[in-house]
């Protein structure tokens, strides 16, 4: 059974009066919006015959994404953050804005006002007693190759369960969050812990729809930045670790293979020393 309606003037009446266009207040913007949205969820109701109870159901999933607060979350399960970025990519490649380190996803795990500091931050609370220590080094540069002193690494990651602090209410307040402004070398350090990959609540609405999916909701492990300084276009990216399950099979869609790092194991107790850090590495 196949009903067509959308070409019926009482559905384009319809639209036409939810989308406010017979009212003279509101905003243009949100009445073309919602006048577009509106018109593609009825033609793929027509299209795929949705049913009643498939519509209600869906409804109902709405409702219970925003009881968990998981609607953004669901968003990158489903490539929109990622899409984002690809236009993001393109409009730079047409500005002549392209290179450098590239953007990936923010996710919806960031907390703004984390702790500042200079050149070196601790981001551990020290009690994941699960935890290995990471030193995290790098260098900021401009699109010359020049460093870029008291740039601000606004740098978060999760801890060894997978877990964010804040949305993990048992880690202390911005625990694994920190702002670090570069030095002189536009250079920072950052002393922590390995974090594991992120997995989507499994009881949520997020993993019930990846189900229907036949889809997993893992991150592999990875690390969060934005990189800033006034004048300067703002990054928004993360690095990957290698080797792990996840790494080419993220289920946000924001690994880039030139984000992918290897961890390396400080063996030299000298360089172990230089980071503050005694023998055995512990
Ligand atoms: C994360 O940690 C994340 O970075 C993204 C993009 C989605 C869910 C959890
Ligand atoms: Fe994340």
């Amino acid at each position: 059974m196949s009903i067509r309606t959308m070409q019926s003037a009482e559905v384009k009446e319809l639209l036409h009066k939810v989308a406010g266009f017979n009212k003279t207040g509101g905003n243009e913007r949100a009445k073309q919006v919602v006048h577009r949205v509106m018109h593609d969820v009825f033609q793929i109701i027509e299209d795929l015959d949705i049913t009643p109870e498939e519509f209600w159901q869906a409804v109902y999933y709405i409702n219970e994404l925003g009881q968990n607060s998981e609607a953004s979350l669901l968003a990158p399960g489903l490539g929109m953050d990622k899409y984002l970025d690809i236009r993001l990519d393109a409009e730079d490649e047409q500005a002549g804005l392209s290179g450098g380190t590239p953007r990936t996803i923010e996710g919806p795990l960031y907390v703004a006002g984390a702790p500042q500091h200079h050149a070196f931050a601790r981001m551990d609370d020290g009690t994941d007693s699960a935890a290995e220590v990471m030193i995290l080094t790098g260098q900021i540069l401009d699109q010359d190759g020049q460093p870029l002193a008291n740039a601000v690494v606004d740098v978060w990651h999760a801890d060894s369960k997978g877990g964010y602090s804040y949305f993990d209410r048992s880690q202390s307040e911005y625990n694994l969050r920190r702002r670090i402004t570069t030095d002189e070398q536009g250079r920072y350090t950052a002393r922590s812990i390995i974090p594991s990959g992120y997995g989507c609540p499994p009881e949520g609405p997020t993993q019930k729809l990846l189900n229907q999916l036949g889809r997993h909701g893992n991150r592999p492990a990875h690390i969060h930045f934005f990189i800033s300084k006034p004048g300067y276009k703002h990054l928004t990216t993360q690095i990957n670790l290698a080797g792990d399950e996840y790494t080419y099979d993220d289920f946000a869609f924001a690994t880039r293979d030139e984000l992918v790092v290897d961890a390396h194991r400080i063996e030299d107790p000298a360089e172990a020393a230089s980071f503050g850090l005694a023998q055995p590495f512990t």
